[in-house]
């Protein structure tokens, strides 16, 4: 090897200290703001996944501006979390503290990658300065009514001393556990804040649209938003009890076959009969062990029992029975469905087991099954001979005229749990007065901090650390004494936001005021962000709380934008040597730290941008790494061996625009693979330029681009080459179009040697290539039509003659 990376990169690491090279500006029209998705300084450090997204973001940010944009390009920490809350559980150190450890290490290990961040601008989601305002933010939520605190069944864990998430837990046994630990899990009524996403489920649909995402992650969060549009229909028990039950084929109505409700529906009670109750109680008690994953599995044997109870249907008076059953979730819809085993497989599958009558009012293709496809209505009285469009429409109006249903649009999407019965996260800026009422924090006394001491450990009775804590909680409000809120944020509630802090951040932590009128120009400059790239695992929560948390945001004048992420890319992840995720079971991590000390950070970066298209998934190789790292050598060497000219010889003029062409719209489309194979092209032509001599501004040119991807080697291979000052802040190479176009010729097209037609073509076409063309000219056409070719000469940029008979 020639050099040495580590000489290099260090030198070239304190340089752009020195000279705050990457200190965000303010000097252009034109804007970026190239983000990523913060990581979670968790104790074992960056990962080279992490490096892939992060190196893909810096090429971008430097491509842009040495494009001459203003660029924002900053990092920061999502510092709140469990993690760190169990790791001081178990150790009795002050999470914190272990938190801002880690936070060092990942500087550290960021800085040695030569990732051109702003660091001026670094923010900490745990930092009381940033949380004051994750505490406003959740303020203004709560005075627009989007935040309640909401009696919610929840999975509780009391060995964790915690709620659950549904992703959390496992079946072991038909028991619903806890995934880590395997303690028992139970289904508990709490009061919890809720923050009202549902009702911005029609704005965040609608701004889908204007987004330039992939069209698979648009669809994910659309299908998880899950519009779903049909009649709320009114059925009656015998009794005349209510019972209404969402439907998005009510023109299935004379089909219905009976009636389920869902075990946790508030009717149950009600109407189940004395002789039923038993077997019902037994039931319940039975799916409250049963998580809601397992519900939703279709594939599951469907479980129920049988009320005692009979609805009417309002279409036919037919007496239905009605029954209990856990396929039925209470929280969709009305919690009630009409059954129709005919066109519905799960009321098949359900009725068939507990042999419930089964009507088609669909003309079936196949009888034995349910029939789910289109076709025309049958057995339903006015509906008959009717498709399935026109009987929604004819049912629906029918319905609607006697009083006895209303269209209805239901969303999937839950509202969002907003409680944690944890330590580390952010306090609410909420007290409860000794009358029971709810009361805001006034701005001025926020942020609410943490307490400091050993506060960690569950309290035991389901309720946060906090709540043991009465120097905290008790407080006064307008001088009456006040509890405060002990439940604090999710993690979630910083990373709503964290993009916004970046551009109200001068100095690490220190936050201009969200509702300066500075706030808002610099919100005009730099929102949208231009280029978001993380993991596909965030598709869903984070990117829509964010976008949720934006479009309040907007709504409240804060931010000029509703939509916070223009573009967004989801990186593949890069998996072990063997294949598999990497994970510490299997022994198959890659530690960037490694492999900085032993190819090099310039390196680690080409290879990991070489390794294939940004979002494919692909296993690490080290050969592929050494082959980085020989490349990176063999760049190195050129400049030090070819001679230089002011004078241009010409020779490599095609190669060199050709180059720049292309590799400038590669990186434009993230296509970074292929743009590296464009500066290799270039390599080899060097090398083979016999001349041994080349023109100097293209070898500045092939080093400009070059820095994007190894910007210390880049920086080095600069000054060598003369120049004072940083590469990286030099312009972009363009290219010179008229160079692009190789000189042409006329090739006259001969049969028996006599002229028939001219065309003209580039240089250097092959003798297939020209044959070809000759026999498409309409001209030569004509003579060869019904003869015999005997013979064809071609002479290259010259000639084309066909003899025939
Ligand atoms: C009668 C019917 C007949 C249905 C038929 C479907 C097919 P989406 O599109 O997901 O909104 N449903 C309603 N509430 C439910 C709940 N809480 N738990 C489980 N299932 C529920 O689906 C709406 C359909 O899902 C509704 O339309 C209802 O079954 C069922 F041939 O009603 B349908």
């Amino acid at each position: 090897m020639d050099f040495s990376h580590k000489a290099i990169e260090k030198k070239w690491q304190k340089y752009w200290k020195e000279n705050e090279t990457y200190k965000t500006t303010n000097a252009s029209d034109k804007k970026a703001y190239v983000l990523d998705m913060f990581p979670y300084p968790s104790g074992a450090g960056l990962h080279v996944g992490h490096v892939k997204g992060y190196t893909a973001t810096d090429v971008f940010a430097r491509f842009r501006r040495m494009q001459g944009y203003d660029v924002l390009h900053p990092i920061g920490w999502d510092a709140f979390g469990l993690p760190a809350e169990q790791y001081a559980l178990k150790t009795g150190n002050d999470p914190r503290e272990f938190t801002l450890q880690n936070i060092d290490t990942f500087r550290r290990q960021l800085q040695a990658l030569g990732f051109s961040y702003d660091y001026d601008k670094e923010v900490n989601t745990a930092d009381p300065s940033f949380y004051k305002v994750t505490q406003w933010i959740f303020k203004q939520l709560y005075k627009q009514n989007l935040a309640e605190l909401r009696d919610v069944e929840v999975n509780w864990c009391q060995e964790l001393g915690t709620v659950l998430a549904n992703d959390e837990i496992i079946n072991v046994d038909g028991k619903m556990v806890s995934e880590r630990g395997e303690y028992p899990v139970t289904k508990r009524n709490m009061r919890q804040w809720v923050l009202k996403i549902t009702q911005y489920a029609e704005k965040l649909l609608a701004g889908l649209e204007t987004l330039e995402w992939n069209q698979s992650i648009k669809d994910l969060q659309k299908n998880w938003i899950g519009k779903s549009e049909g009649v709320e229909i009114k059925f009656s028990t015998t009794d005349g009890i209510e019972i209404p039950v969402f439907t998005t084929r009510a023109d299935t109505i004379f089909g219905v076959s009976y009636i389920v409700l869902a075990p946790e529906h508030n009717l149950v009670k009600q109407i189940t009969t004395k002789n039923n109750l038993d077997k019902v109680n037994e039931y319940l008690e039975l799916t409250s062990q049963k998580s809601e994953i397992d519900r939703k599995d279709e594939s599951k044997p469907k479980t129920g029992v049988f009320t005692g109870a009979y609805a009417i249907n309002p279409v036919n008076n037919q007496k239905i029975e009605i029954w209990i059953a856990d396929y039925v979730l209470n929280d969709y819809g009305s919690g009630a469905v009409m059954a129709v085993p005919a066109h519905d497989t799960r009321d098949w599958d359900f009725a068939k087991k507990f042999n419930l009558p089964i009507t088609y009012v669909i003309q079936p293709k196949e009888e034995g099954k349910s029939f789910v496809g289109e076709g025309v209505h049958i057995n339903s009285d006015f509906l008959d001979g009717l498709d399935r469009v026109a009987a929604i429409a004819k049912i629906t109006q029918w319905l609607l005229e006697k009083n006895l249903g209303d269209k209805k649009v239901n969303y999937k999407l839950r509202d969002w749990l907003f409680s944690r019965q944890r330590f580390y996260g952010e306090p609410f800026p909420v007290v409860f007065t000794q009358d029971g009422n709810i009361a805001l924090v006034e701005d001025d006394s926020l942020p609410i901090t943490l307490p400091s001491g050993e506060y960690i450990k569950p309290s035991g009775t389901g309720e946060s650390p906090l709540a043991n804590v009465d120097s905290w909680v008790n407080t006064t409000h307008n001088g009456a004494p006040a509890r405060r809120e002990t439940n604090t944020m999710p993690q979630s509630a910083g990373s709503s936001w964290y993009f916004l802090a970046y551009v109200l951040t001068d100095k690490p932590n220190q936050l201009i005021d969200i509702t300066s009128e500075e706030a808002k120009a610099r919100f005009e400059k730099w929102m949208p962000v231009d280029l978001y790239v993380g993991g596909q695992e965030h598709a869903v929560g984070h990117l829509l709380y964010s976008r949720f948390w934006t479009h309040v945001l907007y709504d409240l004048g804060i931010v000029p934008n509703p939509e916070p992420f223009k573009n967004l890319f989801n990186q593949g992840m890069i998996l072990g040597p063997d294949g598999r995720k990497m994970s510490k079971s299997w022994g198959n991590v890659i530690n960037p730290d490694d492999v900085i000390s032993s190819h090099g950070a310039d390196t680690l970066r080409l290879y990991e941008m070489f390794m294939g298209p940004l979002d494919a998934s692909l296993p690490w190789s080290y050969d592929g790494l050494d082959a980085a790292l020989k490349w990176i050598d063999r760049s190195f060497r050129m400049i030090n061996k070819v001679k230089f000219s002011e004078s241009n010889n010409g020779n490599l003029d095609f190669i060199y625009n050709d180059v720049v062409k292309k590799t400038t719209s590669m990186i434009n489309d993230l296509k970074f693979n292929t743009a590296i194979s464009q500066l290799m092209m270039f390599v080899n032509a060097v090398y083979k330029e016999e001349s041994g001599t080349v023109y100097k501004p293209y070898i500045e040119g092939f080093v400009k681009m070059l820095s994007v991807f190894a910007p210390h080697i880049a920086e080095e291979l600069w000054a060598i080459l003369g120049n004072v000052g940083s590469v990286t802040q030099t312009k972009w190479p363009t290219f010179d179009e008229t160079k692009l176009v190789k000189s042409t010729v006329t090739i006259a097209f001969q049969v028996n040697g006599k002229l028939r037609g001219t065309a003209e073509v580039v240089k250097g076409l092959s003798k297939e290539e020209l044959l070809t063309l000759a026999k498409a000219d309409e001209n030569v056409a004509k003579f060869l039509e019904n003869a015999q070719i005997i013979k064809e000469i071609v002479v290259p940029d010259k000639i084309v003659n066909i003899v025939i008979k």
